[in-house]
């Protein structure tokens, strides 16, 4: 071909480049292409229209206009069953799907309907991406898209404890969430600063203990927390997208904020240096009857509240800094003596295995972070959450050990760490996390094919001490959140980090226009500091 030709040829040929993120696991071209006409119809299988992901909004904001069909109409697109496919595709099971673009239709196949979100998900992105012009029909080239995620786990946690975000941010991110196919978000309720879930039989511990946070310690500032009401809500709005999210309660440490508003559970804190205490009430009495029965009573309101989370979360993380009262307390010391314990660690290891206890015989697994690995929990029952990244033996120990786990090293996966040399704002630890780390994860790991059957996935952490603002929050985590949805979903043996630069770029704007304030690595535009920002309250009803 002369050169002019080549020219002509790419100017006929539609886009074959697939605008996807994550990147799906199989994209095969084929010939043709398909029209979607203004007006066409979907076809969507019947289900519980409740529960049903709003399949139709997500394809026409994407710029197309399709309608509903009814009964026996010729549709443009389909959403089909999974066994219905020719014979040489693979069976998509579970959030897998199969995209194939005819010229004449088409055919979304999944097995779930979060198989069909994610097909339209992705088949929205291929819209987004073609040029439009008013009452014409959209161009797309055929192909075949194959595709399934890598890990089961694809996960967000944010910290609600040190500032809160409020319902309406928490749903502005389950929305960008579910366009890059994460699929849980690890909620952070409690912690020393504060406690943001409504307890209907415990009320101080919102009243009292949603006061305040990470950068306002005033005895009387206001009381920032999610009803119940409004946590039924958020729960409903994220299955509706794909998402589950989990609770988590921290135990026995980070215990502040309750102990403040319920004294009698206190198992003392951080011992005096000089005069400045930072977390006098650190830890809960771990071995008080009446302390275990007030933890049972609040794990059984957040069982109810999250019904299909599986596992909750109770923390179990940092006990040793807060633990130095206990040989003190008269419960401590009968403990000790009728169960025979040795020690301190020895007492913590118990309180986990009662708490365990409880939140099993609600029906969920029990989550913990990486310190709870050695507890003697139960391996069928128990979920491990790898975050010190500084200690790899403990990943060994508890791939060992058989447990599920959960990987969110804080290098790359703590997004309150910087993303650029020059930021100040953020921690550092032998280094920080730019999107680059975060995209590669879990590479470095070198795992085993035995060891990645028993990871469940991989999960970005947002701690939010120096997050005060929306906006700052929403620098810290994007874009590294869409660089670790690709690391999470797309195959070890696809991902490439200068393809995902060339994806990456019109996302940016997508955020943008979303009121998302990313940091834009290509420009490396300004630092969001948060220097000299106030805590924001959101009015919360009584
Ligand atoms: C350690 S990560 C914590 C959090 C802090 C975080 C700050 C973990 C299980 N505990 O309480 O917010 O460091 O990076």
């Amino acid at each position: 071909m002369k050169p002019h030709h080549l020219i002509l040829a790419a100017l006929c040929t539609l886009s074959l480049r697939a605008q996807v993120i994550p990147l799906p696991a199989d994209d095969r071209p084929r010939q043709g292409e398909f029209q979607l006409l203004p007006d066409a119809w979907m076809a969507i299988p019947a289900a519980n229209p409740e529960n049903l992901p709003d399949y139709v909004g997500l394809i026409n904001a994407a710029g197309a206009k399709v309608r509903f069909a009814p009964q026996d109409v010729a549709c443009a697109i389909q959403l089909l069953s999974a066994n219905i496919l020719p014979d040489n595709y693979p069976i998509p099971s579970g959030e897998g799907y199969v995209i194939r673009i005819t010229p004449q239709v088409i055919n979304i196949h999944a097995a779930t309907a979060v198989g069909h979100y994610y097909g339209v998900q992705t088949l929205a992105r291929l819209i987004e991406d073609a040029p439009k012009q008013p009452n014409q029909p959209i161009r797309l080239a055929c192909r075949d898209i194959v595709d399934a995620p890598r890990f089961a786990w694809r996960g967000y946690m944010l910290d609600e404890s040190r500032h809160f975000s409020g319902p309406a941010a928490v749903k502005r991110l389950l929305d960008a969430m579910a366009r890059y196919k994460l699929n849980r978000l690890h909620w952070h309720l409690t912690d020393s600063p504060a406690w943001r879930i409504e307890i209907k039989k415990y009320p101080e511990l919102t009243r009292t203990g949603g006061r305040g946070s990470e950068t306002d310690r005033r005895p009387d500032a206001p009381a920032a927390f999610y009803t119940q009401e409004q946590i039924r809500g958020i729960v409903a709005y994220a299955r509706q997208r794909g998402i589950t999210i989990i609770p988590e309660i921290d135990m026995p440490g980070h215990a502040d904020a309750a102990v403040a508003a319920y004294p009698e559970h206190d198992g003392g804190g951080f011992l005096a240096k000089g005069s400045t205490d930072k977390w006098p009430r650190f830890t809960f009495n771990p071995a008080k009857p009446a302390t275990l029965s007030f933890l049972d009573d609040i794990l059984t309101e957040v069982a109810a509240l999250f019904p299909d989370a599986g596992v909750i979360h109770f923390g179990g993380d940092e006990v040793h800094f807060g633990w130095k009262k206990w040989t003190e307390l008269p419960e401590v010391r009968d403990l000790m003596k009728r169960e025979n314990l040795k020690d301190l660690a020895a007492v913590e290891a118990w309180f986990n295995r009662r708490m365990a206890g409880t939140i099993n015989r609600l029906g969920f697994k029990t989550g913990g972070w990486d310190e709870i690995a050695a507890r003697g929990l139960p391996k069928d029952k128990t979920v491990i959450w790898w975050w010190r990244h500084d200690k790899p033996q403990v990943l060994r120990d508890s791939l060992k050990a058989g447990y599920p786990v959960i990987l969110c090293p804080r290098r790359p996966c703590y997004l309150d760490f910087v993303q650029h040399e020059s930021h100040q704002a953020g921690r550092r630890w032998g280094g920080f996390n730019p999107l680059r780390d975060t995209y590669d994860f879990p590479a470095p790991l070198d795992l085993s094919a035995a060891d990645e059957k028993q990871i469940l996935g991989i999960q970005a952490c947002l701690w939010t001490e120096t997050t005060i603002t929306r906006q700052r929050r929403d620098f810290m985590t994007w874009p590294r959140l869409v660089a670790l949805a690709e690391a999470a979903w797309t195959p070890a043996a696809k991902k490439d980090f200068t393809s995902f630069e060339t994806r990456l770029k019109p996302e940016l704007a997508w955020l943008k226009a979303h009121g998302i304030s990313a940091y834009d690595p290509f420009a490396n535009s300004p630092e969001i500091t948060d220097k000299g920002a106030k805590t924001e309250y959101l009015d919360t009803p009584e």
